[in-house]
């Protein structure tokens, strides 16, 4: 329990990070609107990984995951995602193995689109 929080707060130290880097991205682009639009374009990746932690009322997922590849790339390594409302959480579970899509926002942060729970 203890070591959950743990890493749940520092994932939340990225977040915020990666945060504050999105406000300012989004604040120099604020002036030419033309700029927003392209931003807008989704990136999005592909990769496998396993559920380390499920936080369903954030609607965050912590995995370890493989290398995800492009558009969008990503190495390997255990950090926690924000989930798109269309992907169902119950059907999840910790251990579990999965495929999943990911997509980058303009502002810079990370969201599970979609989910596949691969079958052993
Ligand atoms: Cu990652």
């Amino acid at each position: 329990m203890r070591t959950t929080r743990l890493i749940w707060s520092v994932t939340a130290c990225v977040a915020i990070s990666a945060g504050i880097g999105g406000a300012a991205t989004g604040a120099a682009v604020m002036d030419p609107p033309r700029f927003v639009l392209a931003q807008a374009e989704k990136t999005t990746g592909h990769g496998e990984g396993v559920v380390r932690a499920i936080d369903a009322d954030e609607r965050r997922l912590m995995i370890t995951h493989g290398p995800v590849a492009g558009p969008l790339e990503m190495s390997p390594m255990t950090m926690a995602f924000h989930v798109a409302p269309k992907v169902d959480l119950s059907s999840l579970s910790k251990g579990m193995k999965i495929k999943f899509t990911i997509s980058r926002d303009a502002k810079g942060l990370y969201i599970i689109e979609d989910v596949q729970p691969q079958t052993p």
